[in-house]
């Protein structure tokens, strides 16, 4: 099994798992990963998916070894990583990368790609592709210059230095730090406080911001507004506002079904 997968308390954890490669990708295991995210956004019981890797590494990348294209490159690219990256954003669920150690290439660029991204304080970071005289792919040339701006971005695929955690804080490329010695538990247990949000509302603030982030200021106000609409329908939102009345904390009706 190239992806391992566990479900516990609505956290769907996809799990690499070529931990003697630091789970450099192959095509196979790309597209393993692709079809299990695109599974996960409509599993029932998944409220919220983590993808992180075993061993030391989260994701070396594209296995360097064993590459070869048969026909076309930028087809396989177009049905392997951009299908993996376009299930992780347009799927209905929050995605969790949790990087748990070293994330290069299309490595780094999977750990951008999470609608959250928690490190270890073993994560390493690096744009490796200039090394090999590649550009960014897996959505870097999209996801960096919007996290760091371009010319950090640029410098940062052009150098392919590697980063530690704290710089990782300090750019953006990560919105939470937690110990390597307890990472596993520390991601398990902020995925469920997630989890634990009312879903239907996640989902549509992941679609709003998604399309936000292309959108001019009036349609990205016009989509808020049609957006809105819908959350206002949702017994989740009933359940807020008596909750915010009578001093109590909410329970959303996802959470009483676990
Ligand atoms: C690996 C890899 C790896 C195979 C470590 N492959 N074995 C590319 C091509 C075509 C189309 C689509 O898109 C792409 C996208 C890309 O991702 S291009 C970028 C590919 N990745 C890289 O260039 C990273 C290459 N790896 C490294 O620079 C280092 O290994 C890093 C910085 C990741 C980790 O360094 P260390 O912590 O010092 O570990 P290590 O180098 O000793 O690696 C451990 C083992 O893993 C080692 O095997 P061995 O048998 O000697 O113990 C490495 O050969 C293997 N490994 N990355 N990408």
């Amino acid at each position: 099994m190239l992806i391992l997968q566990t479900l516990e308390n609505g956290v769907l954890t996809l799990t690499l798992n070529r931990p003697e490669k630091l789970n450099a990708f192959t095509f196979e295991m790309v597209l393993e990963l692709a079809q299990a995210v695109e599974e996960g956004h409509s599993k029932a019981q998944a409220r919220v998916l983590v993808i992180t890797g075993a061993g030391r590494g989260f994701c070396a990348g594209q296995d360097l070894s064993t590459f070869s294209v048969s026909g076309s490159v930028e087809e396989t690219v177009q049905k392997t990583y951009n299908r993996l990256i376009l299930a992780i954003a347009n799927g209905d669920k929050p995605v969790i990368t949790a990087v748990n150690g070293i994330a290069a290439g299309a490595g780094a660029n999977l750990a951008l790609a999470g609608d959250i991204r928690v490190w270890s304080s073993a994560a390493r970071f690096t744009e490796a592709f200039s090394s090999i005289a590649l550009i960014p792919d897996a959505g870097g040339t999209w996801s960096l210059p919007r996290a760091v701006g371009y010319h950090k971005a640029f410098e940062l695929a052009a150098l392919a230095e590697v980063l530690d955690p704290q710089t990782g804080l300090e750019l953006g490329l990560c919105e939470r730090v937690f110990a390597a010695e307890n990472f596993a538990l520390e991601v398990q247990a902020y995925a469920e406080k997630i989890a634990a949000r009312p879903a239907n509302a996640l989902t549509l603030t992941k679609r709003a911001m998604r399309a936000g982030m292309t959108l001019r200021l009036e349609e990205s106000l016009a989509l808020e507004a049609r957006l809105q609409a819908q959350a206002f329908e949702d017994p989740d939102h009933r359940e807020g506002i008596s909750a915010f009345l009578e001093k109590r904390v909410a329970v959303f009706p996802q959470t009483k079904a676990l």
